[in-house]
């Protein structure tokens, strides 16, 4: 595999810390040789994300709040300057305020609503719509969904909600870009401790249930959805898109 993204460029956003997700995708991207670049968003994680990528010489690190056009631009305009092609995207960042992912969803604010659908939804949209400009050979767009947007998990509330909508911009993008042999994909991961779950009420106990429960008896970890996410870069899945690819071990199978 160590040679399977040799030449591509690929933009990772969602690295908070050596926990995130999009930090194990960033790992196997990089070990099967892609030449990465981030964006993070806040100062606290500029400090983690530039100790963690300082073994990654050629990778470029920007700074980008989605809620923001211009600042989404100014990452377009960097790196066509900087590397001009972009032949991937990983898009793995979400938000919800806690009080929406607690008690019932009936209770959600508008600007609760609207908040999480803009961080968690439409920003592949516009990012997406960037980034197409400069994936002059075809592409490979990848966001990070969960099986809440699918069915009712208790708990998941306003994320659910988003995350369908996720996995419905997802296959309208897929379907719009097809045509310029752009894919793109979800990978539906089961739970993992990152950052953004450490804050959840009973995540831990959540993370035991579903552990139990899945048909391999175990949780999942970064490294094996990174390990897929590798593969929907590659052009071993040349022939996938608008795809959700469960790496849950096994969740969603059961009633
Ligand atoms: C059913 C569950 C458990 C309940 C819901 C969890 C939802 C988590 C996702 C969102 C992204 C978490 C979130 O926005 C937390 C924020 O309100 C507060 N946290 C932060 O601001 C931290 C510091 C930063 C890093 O967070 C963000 N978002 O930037 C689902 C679980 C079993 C599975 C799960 C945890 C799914 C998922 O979508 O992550």
């Amino acid at each position: 595999m160590q040679n399977l993204l040799k030449g591509k460029t690929i933009l990772v956003m969602g690295v908070a810390n050596e926990r995130s997700i999009a930090w194990g995708i960033a790992q196997s991207l990089h070990n099967a040789g892609a030449k990465l670049a981030f964006t993070y968003q806040g100062e606290r994680v500029e400090r983690r994300i530039k100790e963690l990528v300082a073994d990654m010489p050629d990778s470029v690190v920007l700074p980008c709040d989605v809620t923001k056009d211009e600042e989404i631009d100014a990452v377009f305009a960097t790196l066509e300057k900087e590397t001009g092609t972009l032949h991937g995207l990983v898009h793995s960042l979400a938000f919800a305020n806690k009080e929406d992912l607690e008690g019932l969803f009936v209770d959600t604010s508008r600007a609760g609503y609207a908040l999480a659908q803009d961080i968690s939804a439409y920003s592949l949209v516009a990012v997406t719509q960037r980034a197409r400009k400069l994936m002059k050979d075809g592409g490979s767009i990848l966001t990070m969904t969960y099986l809440g947007g699918e069915r009712v998990v208790q708990g998941y509330n306003m994320m659910g909600v988003a995350k369908a909508a996720l996995d419905s911009c997802m296959k309208y993008l897929a379907a719009d870009l097809g045509p310029e042999n752009i894919r793109v994909n979800a990978i539906s991961a089961g739970p993992i401790m990152t950052l953004a779950a450490r804050g959840v009420r009973d995540f831990s106990t959540m993370l035991k249930l579903v552990s139990e429960k899945a048909p391999l008896r175990r949780g999942v970890t970064q490294e094996e959805v990174g390990n897929t996410a590798l593969f929907l870069m590659s052009d071993l899945s040349s022939g996938i898109t608008g795809e959700i690819i469960h790496v849950d071990a096994g969740y969603n199978i059961l009633a």
